[in-house]
């Protein structure tokens, strides 16, 4: 995969220097501070761990966004009790982000108190990578899996035209030694964003990514992005993740689905405004004698033991380690980029 802006030379980043920028960039654009240094962490965050269709390529979309006045920077989440095992949460036009964060203490609580909590997220905006939503309750001790749709850009099978977005799950739980497993996945074959970049640095899209304005198979990105469309991975297997995930992300939450995003009032607008829902549990609840991250280890030996070397998760953990003992890799045109976005 292709370094998004890539031009010049590299600069190696300080990670709390690039978050601080970045979060300067949101103020500078009207968000408040507290989503401004969720929202940069993040990015920054995707950066760092090689994650680049979510890292900071996508801060000119931000701040398209922002500008058009699609998003608000400054919502009030308002969390609402749903019951013993739920919680609603109204992102009021704001990020996603901002709003889980407000609800993780009570839902966390929740999980630990009933053994599970769902958090469902309504009229929020999401254009980020969702492992940042899952990690973090993996490494306290929970399994944690999100959901979250997009902007319609994904042909169900047999459809004319785009219906599904496309929809991100991720999914972590803790592993022995304090590790955790964790996938994050697009239920495209390629992520919006990757298309995005190929067009961008010119490479073609594997077989089976889209098709064109007139429904043909094809690998040319520019003739995805220009009327074209994105196909699900694993055909209708795919499809039908797609559908539980618009059913659990808006159904579910009271968001829309990706077909009802409707941006055309706003310019410059990226960001999708529709839902996420997050399940948390509590593995202590289940009923492995071994203990819970025990067992998961063992499946993970079994995996490496049967010839996977890779897990999911561990090409972004190695190059998050590498970027946090050299600093995060920043290309020259990049720098002045960002530098246009705070002074613009
Ligand atoms: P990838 O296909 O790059 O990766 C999917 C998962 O598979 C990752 O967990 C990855 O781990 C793992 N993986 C990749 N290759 C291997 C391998 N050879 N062996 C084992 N595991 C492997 O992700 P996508 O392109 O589908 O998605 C990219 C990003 O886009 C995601 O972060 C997603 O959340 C985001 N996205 C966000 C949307 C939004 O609406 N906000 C919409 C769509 C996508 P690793 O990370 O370590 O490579
Ligand atoms: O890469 O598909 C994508 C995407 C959509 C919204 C944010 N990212």
């Amino acid at each position: 995969r292709g370094k998004a802006g890539e031009g010049g030379a590299m600069t190696p980043m300080d990670f709390d220097a690039l978050v601080a920028l970045l979060a300067r960039i949101f103020l500078a654009n009207g968000t408040s501070p507290g989503v401004a240094d969720i929202l940069a962490r993040n990015c920054a965050g995707a950066e760092r761990d090689g994650a680049m269709s979510h890292g900071l390529f996508r801060m000119p979309g931000y701040v398209a966004t922002l500008r058009s006045g699609w998003v608000d920077g400054r919502a009030q989440p308002v969390v609402e009790d749903g019951g013993a095992s739920f919680l609603r949460v109204d992102a009021a036009n704001g990020f996603a982000q901002p709003a889980l964060a407000a609800a993780t203490p009570m839902a966390m609580a929740k999980a630990r108190a009933t053994g599970a909590c769902v958090v469902a997220i309504r009229r929020s905006h999401h254009f980020a990578a969702l492992w940042p939503d899952v990690e973090p309750f993996a490494e306290a001790g929970l399994v944690a899996i999100a959901m979250v749709d997009s902007m319609a850009v994904v042909v169900p099978p047999g459809a004319k035209k785009p219906v599904y977005g496309t929809n991100p799950l991720a999914f972590a739980a803790p592993r022995a030694g304090g590790k955790i497993v964790v996938f994050d996945q697009a239920v495209s074959l390629l992520a919006h964003g990757d298309v995005q970049i190929a067009a961008r640095e010119r490479h073609a899209l594997p077989e089976g990514a889209g098709v064109d304005a007139a429904g043909r198979p094809t690998r040319d990105p520019r003739a995805v992005l220009d009327g074209g469309a994105l196909l699900p991975f694993g055909g209708h297997k795919g499809a039908a993740i797609a559908m539980m995930i618009e059913i659990m992300a808006a159904a579910l939450t009271g968001g829309l689905y990706a077909h009802e995003v409707d941006w055309s009032g706003h310019p410059g607008a990226q960001t999708p405004c529709t839902g996420e829902c997050v399940i948390l549990i509590d593995p202590a609840r289940g009923g492995s004698a071994a203990g819970f991250a025990a067992r998961v280890e063992q499946l993970v030996e079994a995996l490496r033991a049967a010839g996977q070397e890779r897990m999911p998760g561990d090409r972004r953990f190695a190059a998050r380690e590498k970027a946090l003992r050299e600093g995060v890799a920043v290309s020259a045109e990049m720098l002045a980029r960002l530098g246009g976005l705070v002074a613009n």
